[in-house]
This record gives C-alpha cells, structure tokens and sequence, in this order.
C-alpha cells in the first residue's frame, strides 16, 4: 500500500510545555520547527500530499498528531487521548478527516486511546495498554478493526519501564517484519513474526516509519541503521532530537493514509 496523504501540525510556541519524562532537558523550538519542516519535506519527496494545520499553543502536545486517529486502508477512527490536556487535539484532526472518512468512527468514554499505541502490520494491528491506552479503548479499537476485516492483538507495555506508548518500542517493517526493543520482542503476541531487535543503548531508533519505498529513521543510531541498511531498507534519517525531549517519536510527526 502506497501512502498519498499525510496531516501535520508545527509545534507552537508552548511546546516546552507539552507532557514530558525525558530528563534531556528543554526543547529548543526554533530547532524543532526545523526538523518538523525536513520530515514534512521528506514525506512530500516520498509522495505524499500534505495537510498543514496551523500550530495551536492551547495544545502544547499537538504537533503529536498521530495520538489523535488511526487511519487504516479501510476507514478511519478518531482516538480519545488518555492525557486529559489533549483531549482537545481531536477536534482539528476529525475535521480534516471527516472530510476523506465520511464515516469517521471514534472511541468514546469510559476508553482511551492514543494512536502512539497501535502499530499496524499490515492486515494484523498490534495494540499496546498503556498508561494512555485502557483496556475498554483497547476493546473498542479492536472491535472497530475487526469490522474492517482486520485481526489484532493487545500488548500490555505497563510494567515495561521507558515505554510511553507501544511503538516507543515497535514498528512494522513490512510483510511479517518488526523492529523492536528487546522487552517487546519476546511477547507472545510477536510469536510467528520475524523480529529484527533493536541494539542495546539505541531504543530510541524502535520508532520508523515506511513511507512507500523508504524507511524513516531517527539519527544518530548508527547500529540500528547499519542493522537495517544491511536488510536492505532504503533509510532516511531525520533529526528529532528536541521531539526525543517531549517523548515523541518519528511516528508521531504524521498521520498517513
Ligand atoms: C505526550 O506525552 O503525550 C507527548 N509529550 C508525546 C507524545 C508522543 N506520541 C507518540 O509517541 N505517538
């Protein structure tokens, strides 16, 4: 499946205020508009058209858009964030989805969800539980998929140390590949999958993305790109060294369809 559109949002000027853990101190926004503005580029050289919403400093988290819906190749469903101060971010991305998904589903209280925790893998979703993602979002996400005709599995991350969301540690590869860290990579759920682990000390790089024939990856993890140089991948790094201080991934820049 080929990716031909994607929504992003700059972070606003409150961005330092957004949910951090990191101890990597505070981010520095001009540097983080600009590498924002290479992984826009990156993503239009790979295709993909490109929705901008304007940057909402309500919202210090919302330049994070993938938190906020999950596009399949099937449809489309807005989340319910499990941070209360982003609940709002919603709203912005239902209006532009609506517009592509007239029939936009969305999970609704008492679940939570947050996209960062659902890992597609073809026609096989991975769901983490997590601090952010409850057990009736989980249920409620996975009903909705299993519509669609699509299978999936739960990972419960909450006794897993450093994971904020199930794809901090996790990201499809392609066909029945994945990528990582090693307190994923021996859950049940992966078994029948081939997994390709993270080195040591580069957890960080678990979080890529594929955007039709490319791979995009974090930089500055020269094992884990010498790892999937070797498998082949066509890799693209990008900088996201101030999103790493606000626990953001490379995943979480877009939301592609
Ligand atoms: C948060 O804690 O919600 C944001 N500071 C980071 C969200 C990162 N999202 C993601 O990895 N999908």
């Amino acid at each position: 499946m080929r990716f031909t559109h994607a929504i992003v949002r700059p972070p606003a000027d409150t961005f330092a205020a957004g949910i951090a853990s990191s101890s990597l101190g505070p981010p520095d926004l001009a540097l983080a508009l600009e590498q924002h503005d290479a992984c826009c580029r990156t993503l239009e050289r790979l295709g993909l058209s490109l929705i901008r919403l304007a940057s909402d400093p309500d919202f210090p988290d919302s330049t994070f858009v993938e938190d906020a819906a999950i596009v399949t190749t099937r449809g489309a469903i807005l989340t319910r964030p499990g941070a209360a101060s982003r609940a709002g971010e919603v709203a912005a991305i239902g209006a532009v989805l609506g517009e592509w998904f007239p029939e936009l589903a969305e999970i609704t209280a008492p679940g939570t969800v947050d996209g960062g925790d659902v890992c597609e893998a073809g026609q096989h979703f991975f769901i983490g539980l997590s601090e952010r993602t409850n057990p009736e979002g989980a249920a409620q996400l996975a009903e909705w998929l299993a519509r669609d005709r699509f299978s999936s599995s739960v990972i419960d991350i909450r006794a897993m140390p450093g994971l904020l969301h199930l794809k901090t540690g996790l990201s499809w590869l392609g066909g029945r590949r994945l990528l990582a860290t090693g307190e994923i990579a021996g859950h049940e759920a992966l078994s029948g999958w081939e997994i390709v682990r993270v080195p040591e000390g580069e957890e960080y790089a678990a979080n890529c993305i594929r955007v039709n024939d490319a791979l995009l990856v974090a930089q500055g993890f020269p094992a884990t790109s010498a790892l999937l140089g070797g498998l082949g991948y066509d890799l693209v790094p990008l900088a996201m060294s101030e999103y790493r201080k606000m626990d953001g991934g490379l995943s979480c820049l877009s939301v592609r369809w």
